[in-house]
């Protein structure tokens, strides 16, 4: 099989670019490991920025989007007691939008099938070779048989476990590394959300999150060790601990599903090699709590799709080789960002009295300072892709 773009991975950065480059008359072929029932149940990311709204509208996705998910102008911060209102309408004149990941990745799965080009599920054994030269391949399994894929350009958006990155050689390639000493407890819920708006709280006895998928579904998370055991949190406890640090009447209901989700910050310089580009959870993790992950995984596919474009619609590779520059100073922003939020609102176990008081000190001048507060709100709301 011959294509111009293999792309490996079907999560939203595969995805959205497979679209993209179909709007550009280019073709591509999508490798997944997992089946269409398990990427489109994965519970994950819910904020979309902006710019990530906008470019799902531009593409013709967002119909099911402006349904279904909800705008919000902006979130709460909880400390000390009290609940400050950080006004994103007011501060920066835009929203962000909650839909789940999954309903955004079963929409695009619904484009793409729509297209006709391969989109191939529960593939294995993936392996790219020679993207040093201008005749990139990707071997891979799938019904028992091998296959090879001849390819001009290689998209490695198969997230932080894939394989495409640790097939450049490791000297060729920059880590940067941060692990935190804690993790999110995170659980879906039937039950109506107590706010309309997000609340992240942080507390003497951890951070905590609301969020919601919907008027009736429940989105929330715990600050947890990162080898939490599961099992010794009972629903109630769950319960008890989300009232406690959120400082609200919670509506409780069944609990869908429950996790543990580890922190850490990475980011390999540079996100290509050759013929092979890297997009997404492949070249960068952020913790979540600055809501980016999704939204940098759309924006790094967006400047590959444009850089791709320029390739056939000139022959020029110019573009393609600024990809990795132009996404790393965004993705800098983000981790910047997700890294700043993290610790404003964690507890890292390891603070003495004054390192508590000054976090506090820092919550208590982004809610009473403009500046503060907008430098924030700017932020999560997203900023331009190239900055
Ligand atoms: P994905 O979604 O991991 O998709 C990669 C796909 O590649 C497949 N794959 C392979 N396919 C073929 N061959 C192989 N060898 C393969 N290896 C892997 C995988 O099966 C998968 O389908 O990466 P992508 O597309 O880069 O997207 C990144 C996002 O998924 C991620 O950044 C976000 O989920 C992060 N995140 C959040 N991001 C936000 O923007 N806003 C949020 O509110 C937000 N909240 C979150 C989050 C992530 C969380 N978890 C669970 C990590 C909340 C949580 C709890
Ligand atoms: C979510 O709704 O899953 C969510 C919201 C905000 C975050 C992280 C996750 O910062």
């Amino acid at each position: 099989m011959r294509t111009q773009v293999a792309i490996i991975g079907a999560g939203p950065a595969g995805l959205l670019l497979a679209h993209l480059l179909h709007l550009r008359g280019i073709e591509s072929v999508v490798l997944e490991a997992r089946s269409r029932q398990y990427i489109e149940s994965r519970v994950r990311a819910g904020v979309l920025e902006h710019q990530t709204v906008d470019v799902l509208n531009e593409a013709g996705v967002g119909e099911r989007m402006r349904r279904e998910g909800l705008l919000h102008h902006g979130i709460f911060l909880h400390f000390a007691g009290n609940s400050h209102r950080i006004d994103f309408a007011d501060l920066t004149g835009r929203a962000v939008m909650i839909y789940g990941q999954q309903e955004l990745v079963r929409d695009l799965v619904t484009a793409r099938l729509a297209t006709r080009e391969p989109l191939l599920f529960e593939i294995d054994s993936v392996s790219v070779h020679d993207h040093d030269s201008d005749q990139p391949t990707v071997r891979y399994r799938a019904g028992g048989s091998e296959h090879l894929l001849q390819c001009d350009f290689i998209a490695g958006c198969d997230g932080f476990h894939g394989v495409c990155r640790d097939s450049i050689p490791a000297g060729a390639l920059d880590l940067y590394e941060r692990i935190y000493p804690f993790a999110w407890l995170g659980i879906l819920a039937e039950a109506p959300p107590a706010s309309h708006e997000l609340i992240y709280a942080n507390h003497e006895d951890g951070f905590a999150l609301l969020s919601m998928r919907s008027a009736t579904v429940s989105r929330l998370y715990l600050q947890c060790a990162p080898d939490e055991n599961l099992e010794l949190w009972s629903d109630e406890r769950i319960w008890t601990e989300l009232q406690k640090r959120l400082g609200s009447s919670l509506a409780t209901g069944p609990v869908l599903q429950k996790s543990v989700t580890p922190m850490r910050s990475f980011v390999v310089e540079p996100m290509s090699s050759g013929r092979l580009f890297l997009a997404g959870d492949a070249a960068h993790i952020v913790p979540p709590t600055g809501a980016k992950g999704m939204n940098q995984a759309v924006a790094d596919v967006q400047i590959l799709a444009r850089a791709l474009g320029s390739f056939y619609e000139s022959g020029r590779l110019d573009a393609l080789h600024a990809y990795s520059g132009t996404c790393l100073r965004r993705v800098w922003q983000v981790q910047r960002f997700s890294w700043w939020m993290t610790t404003l609102l964690h507890r890292f176990g390891t603070e003495n009295r004054f390192d508590r008081r000054r976090q506090l000190a820092e919550l208590d001048y982004i809610v009473a300072s403009r500046a503060a507060s907008q430098a924030l709100a700017e932020n999560y709301v997203g900023l331009p892709l190239e900055v």
